[in-house]
């Protein structure tokens, strides 16, 4: 079959952009997507930012004013990579443009942005995803297979963390480059958004919708020197928040997030615990799913450690030889591997924005919870 070209333009050249080119370069080696993905151009305000960055990693050409971008005939799918404040704005236009749209998470600050997101992809009728990578890790997937396989009946319990420890310092500033995630008016809100985001999506996508939420959170640290504004100011996100969930099918959750849990970089841990089995993973090994399957026979029954690296495991059979293990970096190109295989079938990729508006949804509701310290029902929307 003849290939054809998909001309990429990257808004922000940051971690995210990092993660989001690799993706797009390494797909077309290591799948066979049927696209030849093209590095077209890259945006960013800073103009050496962005040559150095097109430098690095391969992009034809740089833009400072991403409306240039987007008003580029040569763009076939603006990918966003920059801070959640600026998302809404571009998705927008860009879905107005008739480009497609990839959007790093979470889709807005707040539910209602991403409404007027999912709205504008909806209308162009244009390929949307959002890129909530920790779906695409093959121990996760193979946790989707085993859950719709029905191997763990049903579910009573969800369990979810996602802890770090960057921002203990009270030294630390808040706002501008790479702290943009300190303050709320760029990022929306803290861990919320940032860290709860990803284990919410993940909860969806294995276990059903979630009906209600009772949250508290903190902020543990109340003022920080503003980078940008040059004073110290309120800090305003939420340090930590932990929240009780109701999913539709009935079981239970508890969600944790923070960046005050010493010793804590990013560990997402998930755990589900249904009428047969339960099944573990855990970011800091992710390769690794565990299992607990009551139905073996009982003399060796136990929780058993799968090394998801077998040919026949998700997305495996693209990479190495049994064994042999991959990262962080890769969720992110097999949800790019699957957004190529989604155009070419006319299946849309998941998260599309309208399922991920689903997340903000929930956290909405959570940070509407911890502040009038209630149950709070999740609003209908989304997919
Ligand atoms: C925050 O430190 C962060 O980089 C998040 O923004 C990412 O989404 C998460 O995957 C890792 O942590």
């Amino acid at each position: 079959m003849a290939r054809k070209t998909l001309n990429v333009g990257l808004v922000g050249c940051g971690f995210m952009g990092r993660t989001h080119s690799n993706a797009f370069r390494q797909v077309r080696t290591f799948f066979d997507p049927g696209y030849d993905l093209v590095l077209k151009a890259v945006c960013a305000r800073s103009g050496d930012a962005a040559r150095s960055f097109a430098e690095t990693w391969g992009y034809e050409s740089v833009e400072t004013d991403w409306k240039a971008l987007v008003a580029r005939p040569d763009i076939d799918l603006i990918d966003i990579a920059t801070p959640n404040s600026t998302h809404a704005e571009i998705a927008i236009a860009a879905a107005k443009a008739g480009k497609m749209v990839a959007c790093e998470k979470p889709l807005g600050r707040s539910a209602a942005e991403s409404a007027a997101m999912v709205e504008a992809v909806e209308a162009a009728g244009v390929p949307n995803m959002v890129w909530y990578n920790y779906r695409r890790v093959p121990a996760v997937m193979l946790a989707k297979q085993l859950v719709e396989e029905g191997r763990l009946g049903r579910i009573f319990h969800y369990r979810a963390k996602f802890l770090q420890d960057w921002t203990i310092s009270a030294d630390l500033p808040q706002g501008g480059a790479g702290l943009w995630r300190l303050d709320a008016a760029v990022a929306g809100s803290g861990v919320t958004g940032d860290l709860l985001a990803h284990c919410i999506d993940t909860a969806m996508w294995l276990n059903g919708g979630i009906r209600e939420v009772s949250a508290m959170t903190e902020t543990f640290i109340r003022e920080r020197h503003h980078t940008v504004i040059g004073q110290v100011q309120p800090v305003t996100i939420d340090d930590a928040s932990a929240f009780l969930a109701r999913f539709d099918n009935g079981s239970l959750a508890t969600f944790e997030a923070t960046r005050y849990a010493r010793g804590h970089k990013a560990l997402y841990t998930l755990e589900i615990n249904g009428e047969h089995g339960s099944i573990a993973w855990d970011l800091h090994d992710l390769h690794r799913l565990e299992i607990f399957d009551h139905r073996d026979p009982g003399i060796t029954r136990g929780w058993r450690s799968i090394h998801v690296t077998d040919s026949d495991h998700p997305y495996m059979g693209r990479w190495w030889v049994p064994g042999l293990q991959i990262g962080y970096e890769h969720s992110f190109i097999h949800q790019m591997a699957d957004f190529l295989e989604g155009l070419e079938t006319g299946v849309t990729t998941i998260p599309s924005f309208r399922e991920a508006l689903r997340t903000d949804h929930v956290t909405d509701a959570v940070l509407r919870s911890a502040r009038d310290r209630q149950w709070v029902k999740v609003a209908a929307g989304g997919a």
